[in-house]
């Protein structure tokens, strides 16, 4: 009795060994399937993002393609003279500011925004959000200015666009250090005929971490950072109304207020009529009714010939010349002011559906014109600037 109760449970204690070595296996293959599966999870989730994320760079670049090619079309031949396309520039063009062009537009299962932000006047706060190409040349070219051989033209201007709210003397340091960093000269920048002022090496060594002036163009606004004088607020306002792109005119038609005031010596009350002229009856930008300039020579026709700011406006229409450098770097000799514009920036917002993957793409370029006899093409634009988010 005793010997087969002790073989019973002998038995017993085999089986239980195996139901819990069966349980311990169970359990581990369980533990790993779900590390598995999670593992698996996280993998398809980031395959998604990247799919997400290649998807969303090329519905960005297909945004750009339509800029570039709506600004080149406007180069084809047009009317019965076959005369060529581009020679004005408004924001009433339907190809530069188009809801339906640039306005939410769907493609595949994202959309995208071209859009900026315009402002006609500091002191009316008349801010819009208008979608389409931005024009670069509605800006004071910087590099043109500094270049420029009148020195003493240069730093009024360049002082004038620092506005009220900076104290004369930290204009004056602020606008010689910009012509400094520009020009070639090593030491004193050429400046010494103008007046105190401005920066050179020695400055810039003295600095920790110590760095070297360009003596050379500008190739981006942020670089202004780096220039002597300027603090975040000088720079916020520059960013806003200088460029360094483009060969030097600044267009008319789409100049905001302070930059048409800070070119020449036009006065407040004719700026002020050429921008009602540009506003037309609505008295917005960008639409039908708008006044273009089609040419340099008939502004005052256009006003009605305003008393006084006639020399003013003829000395805008002169022809400025720029140092030697300055020509070896592509510059050459303008007018400070143009009405038609090449230089465009296409700020472009993407967005997915069911998806957090977003792109911003912010690109400078500059179309070029095809010769007499030549066709268009998209190949024939240089792009500028480059950025990406
Ligand atoms: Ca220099
Ligand atoms: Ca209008």
């Amino acid at each position: 009795m005793s010997v087969l109760k002790r073989q019973e449970s002998k038995l017993y204690t085999k089986n239980g060994a195996i139901l819990i070595l069966t349980l311990w296996v169970m359990m581990i293959i369980t533990v790993l399937a779900v590390g598995l599966a999670f593992r698996m999870r996280i993998e398809i989730r980031m395959t998604q993002i990247f799919i997400a994320k290649t998807e969303i760079v090329e519905i960005a670049k297909s945004a750009l393609y339509r800029a570039l090619g709506e600004s080149i079309n406007d180069l084809e031949p047009v009317g019965e003279e076959e005369a060529q396309g581009g020679d004005v520039f408004s924001y009433n063009l339907s190809w530069a500011v188009n809801t339906d062009l640039y306005k939410d537009i769907e493609l595949g299962r994202g959309r995208f925004d071209i859009r900026f932000e315009y402002e006609l006047s500091e002191d009316e706060n008349q801010k819009e959000i208008f979608y389409g190409l931005k024009d670069e040349q509605s800006l004071i070219n910087l590099n043109f200015v500094a270049s420029m051989k009148d020195k003493r033209k240069a730093k009024r201007i360049i002082k004038s666009i620092l506005g009220p709210d900076v104290d004369q003397d930290e204009k004056t340091l602020v606008a010689g250090a910009i012509i400094d960093w520009v020009d070639k000269s090593e030491e004193d920048g050429g400046l010494s005929e103008v007046s105190i002022g401005g920066a050179e090496d020695s400055f810039y060594a003295s600095l920790s971490p110590a760095y070297q002036a360009r003596d050379g163009l500008l190739k981006t606004v942020e670089e202004l950072k780096f220039v002597r004088g300027v603090t975040d607020e000088i720079y916020e306002r520059l960013k806003k109304y200088v460029t360094v792109y483009g060969k030097g005119s600044t267009n008319i038609n789409t100049a905001p207020r302070e930059v048409l005031l800070a070119l020449g010596n036009l006065g407040e009350s004719f700026v002020d009529a050429m921008l009602d002229w540009r506003l037309g009856e609505d008295g917005r930008m960008g639409t039908d009714d708008d006044g273009i300039f089609t040419s340099l020579q008939d502004i005052e026709v256009n006003l009605g010939y305003p008393s006084g700011s006639i020399a003013a406006l003829d000395e805008l229409r002169q022809t400025k010349t720029v140092s030697k450098e300055a020509e070896d770097q592509g510059l050459e000799a303008a007018q400070l002011i143009g009405v038609t514009s090449d230089v465009f920036r296409v700020h472009i917002f993407a967005s997915l559906e069911n998806s957090p993957v977003t792109k911003e793409l912010d690109v400078v370029f500059q179309r070029e014109r095809p010769e007499p006899g030549e066709e268009n093409s998209i190949e024939k634009y240089r792009i500028l600037y480059w950025f990406e988010k």
